[in-house]
């Protein structure tokens, strides 16, 4: 049967409707049945050793297309369907995406599962399957207000197991559920992510938002990911979270491994278990309290094949995302794992004086990743620099008693559906010009530098370039109400909102701009300014900042003399569905973090890779973008890490001394305050930004204010030479292999799992 008979046969069984007869959405519950179908014929991936990735986030996104080209019918479903007068791409918009992230670290997750599969190497994620996911981002009178996501409807990618497992906390005990996902390898076989729910979950829980009984653990352990943190009952519910996945993730290695037939002594020889960040530390306790009460190791022997089995990813080094539980949390929500931690950290005591490398500490606080560091066998991080940070400052006592532990994974990102997917325009201009190898070997983008001189291919990457800035303003258009004019340059910051993210900057910067144009100076070419962010409904500061830029949007977009050349968008609830829009569609990549506080960034590789060029601080992988690039092909700016560390160690910085400086800072910052600004905005929330950047400025915004709009004028103005800036476009694509996560996944196979 071919395709299309094979679809035909499906909306005949379900609607009793032909293919053309069909709607949009019976259409997708169609292609998704044949597609799961499709996926559960494809072999499983399997071997001696398999790698557990275990996290708390894998922000999938939606996967229909992904899937639909992974398996390589993308193409020919598209082609069947526009013979039926349908559209595929209108078709993927009836998939709800589901928001089991942050951020980067949940992506990151994601592209991860999707190279491993592609790799043929045998890797499970294991994680929760949050019914509402993080919240639903909508702006009210210029202000985040938090909404559930549903996004789990009654067709879905989920697939009941029949799996269970019980779990014990110290005040009742809740029985588990396992959905699997299926993950398939680009022209590859199948792997799984697992996503455990609790049996007894209740949505009717959730009243107003995301307003939730917290203390009803049977019923809301899965209805959301990260609850509000800033109370004890939302930290406490986080910690039932963490323990409720490492121990079904437990029971499940244990499980499969016995399946196997696997010796449990060696069980280092079969598993290997990367623990995302700290959030599933708790799986080595737990590991060692499984191989100890239940299979009859000793304390001994289980600490040492467990020490062998994890290994650890370090994702920040910001103090306050480091996880410090109270040893009292510990007691009332896993008191079997207490003596367990106890233990670990007497070991460390014996044998480490050092109060820093404790891993319960002399307040009673337990420190995830010391655990994770002193009983697992490597420790990794996310960028170079990163990596050399954590050597050298954050973990620096630890490399001195395991230098051989400490390696680095430059992240990367998976061009399925970066680049395939997001931009088939641009995939397809490239296979013509350096053939389809570099689909799976990303490496041959190289080739393109070949073509540096070459104008017809110059100016098809300007068209492309201009048709996905089209898609996007009809996009923006409908959604957001605002008209963006396609010849503009697309200036784009997209990221969790944070003040090290310093997107407070680029606000300062556009405020700059607006001031000039009202005192009549004129950018040759109009400017939109886009941004998309979420912020932690808890986080005073970053909810001021997304005001401000609200705020900025109103003020800029309706004056008549500024707004032909300029506009302003924050884009409601920003998400992995509209990156892939917003991407394509970029000139200028913002990456403005304050140097050493960005571990890594993925975004800034999916912007490069779609032709953006990077305006970027030397952190994270930008350091790595700009040594590939060269500095013809990318904008830096700002104090180095070493400086900026110095200035926390002497505590030096004071912003105030930047704004009584520079006239140009004080009255970007003053606008803030500004009537016009007051007359739009909530003088609560500007107050308080303002007063928190002259009096505090934590995240040194004022420090690298002034070379950020240097850098970024004379970007603005390199912009009208187009030759150079198309060549600058070509060379940031063919520079971009590197950062395919089919690399980042073969080093983490080579040095730490050896599958
Ligand atoms: C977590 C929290 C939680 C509480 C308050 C503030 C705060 C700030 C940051 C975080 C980040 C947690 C870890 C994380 O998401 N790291 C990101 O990991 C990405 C993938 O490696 C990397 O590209 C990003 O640079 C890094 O921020």
């Amino acid at each position: 049967m071919n395709l299309e008979q094979r679809l035909g046969k499906l909306t005949d069984k379900r609607y009793g409707r032909s293919i053309a007869e069909c709607t949009d959405a019976q259409l997708y519950n169609c292609v998704l049945q044949m597609t799961k179908e499709m996926m559960a014929d494809k072999p499983v991936i399997s071997g001696k050793k398999k790698v557990y990735y275990i996290s708390m986030e894998f922000l999938i996104g939606k996967l229909l297309s992904n899937n639909l080209i992974n398996l390589g019918v993308y193409e020919e479903l598209a082609g069947i369907l526009a013979k039926n007068g349908k559209d595929l791409s209108i078709i993927e918009e009836v998939e709800a995406e589901p928001s089991l992230g942050n951020g980067g670290l949940g992506r990151l997750a994601a592209c991860f599962l999707d190279s491993i599969a592609t790799l043929g190497l045998p890797g499970d994620g294991i994680g929760l399957n949050y019914h509402y996911g993080l919240f639903k981002q909508v702006f009210h009178d210029m202000r985040q207000s938090a909404q559930k996501n549903d996004w789990i409807t009654g067709d879905s990618w989920l697939n009941p197991t029949g799996t269970s497992f019980q779990v014990c906390f110290g005040d009742r005990k809740v029985t588990s559920v396992l959905y699997d996902i299926d993950v398939i390898g680009y022209e590859n076989g199948c792997n799984k992510l697992h996503l455990f729910d609790v049996a007894t979950v209740d949505e009717s829980l959730v009243k107003d938002g995301i307003h939730f009984d917290k203390t009803a653990i049977e019923k809301n352990l899965t209805l959301f990911l990260y609850p509000d943190d800033s109370d004890e009952a939302g930290n406490l519910l986080r910690i039932y979270q963490e323990y409720f996945m490492v121990s079904n993730g437990a029971q499940l290695i244990i499980k499969e491994l016995k399946e196997k037939g696997c010796d449990l002594y060696h069980m280092d020889e079969y598993v290997a278990v990367q623990i995302n960040d700290t959030h599933p530390t708790m799986v080595i306790p737990e590991l060692i309290r499984i191989l100890t009460w239940e299979e009859g190791f000793t304390m001994e022997d289980a600490v040492d094949v467990v020490s062998r089995t994890c290994a650890y990813t370090n994702h920040t080094i910001l103090a306050e995302a480091l996880e410090k539980w109270p040893l009292s949390y510990m007691e009332k929500v896993v008191p079997q794992l207490v003596p367990i931690m106890k233990e670990l950290s007497a070991r460390v005591a014996k044998k480490y004086k050092n109060p820093k490398v404790q891993i319960i500490d002399s307040d009673k606080r337990v420190h995830m990743a010391h655990i994770d560091i002193h009983y697992g066998y490597s420790v990794n991080g996310v960028a170079a620099i990163h990596t050399d940070i954590l050597k050298d400052t954050e973990l620096h006592d630890f490399y001195e008693l395991y230098p051989e532990k400490f390696n680095n994974k430059t992240n990367g990102i998976t061009f399925r559906r970066w680049l395939l997917s997001c931009n088939r325009e641009l995939a397809a201009l490239l296979a013509s010009l350096i053939g389809d190898g570099y689909k799976k070997d990303a490496d041959q983008l190289e080739k393109l530098l070949d073509k540096a001189g070459d104008k017809a291919v110059l100016d098809a990457l300007e068209g492309i370039k201009k048709q996905k800035k089209e898609e996007l303003a009809a996009y923006i258009q409908e959604k957001e109400g605002v008209r963006l004019d396609t010849d503009s340059i697309f200036d784009i910051q997209v990221k969790r909102l944070h003040e090290y993210k310093r997107q407070q900057m680029n606000a300062l910067y556009i405020i700059h701009k607006y001031l000039e144009i009202k005192g009549g100076k004129k950018p040759v070419r109009p400017m939109t300014f886009l941004f998309g962010a979420k912020a932690a409904p808890a986080y005073v500061i970053a909810q001021d900042i997304i005001h401000l830029l609200l705020v900025l949007e109103k003020i800029v977009n309706h004056d008549p003399d500024v707004s032909p050349y300029m506009k302003v968008v924050m884009v409601e609830n920003y998400n992995v569905s509209y990156a892939e829009k917003l991407i394509p569609a970029c000139d200028v990549s913002e990456q403005i973090s304050l140097a050493s506080k960005e571990a890594s960034g993925t975004g800034n590789m999916k912007f490069m890779l779609n032709g953006a060029v990077t305006l970027g601080t030397s952190d994270g992988a930008n350091v790595e973008i700009h040594e590939l690039v060269g500095d013809d092909n990318i904008y830096i700016f700002g104090e180095k890490s070493d400086t900026v560390i110095g200035h926390y160690k002497k505590a030096d910085y004071v912003s105030r001394e930047y704004y009584k400086k520079s006239p140009v800072i004080r009255k970007a910052v003053d606008f803030i305050v500004s009537k016009e600004a007051l007359a739009v905005g909530h003088k609560e929330n500007l107050e308080r930004l303002h007063k928190e950047l002259l009096n505090k400025d934590w995240f040194m915004t004022l420090l690298d204010l002034e070379d950020y709009i240097k850098v970024k004028d004379q970007m603005f103005a390199d912009y009208e030479d187009r030759d150079r800036w198309k060549r600058m476009m070509l060379v940031n694509i063919a520079k971009a292999g590197f950062f395919s996560s089919d690399r980042t996944i073969a080093e983490y196979n080579r040095d730490i799992w050896k599958l």
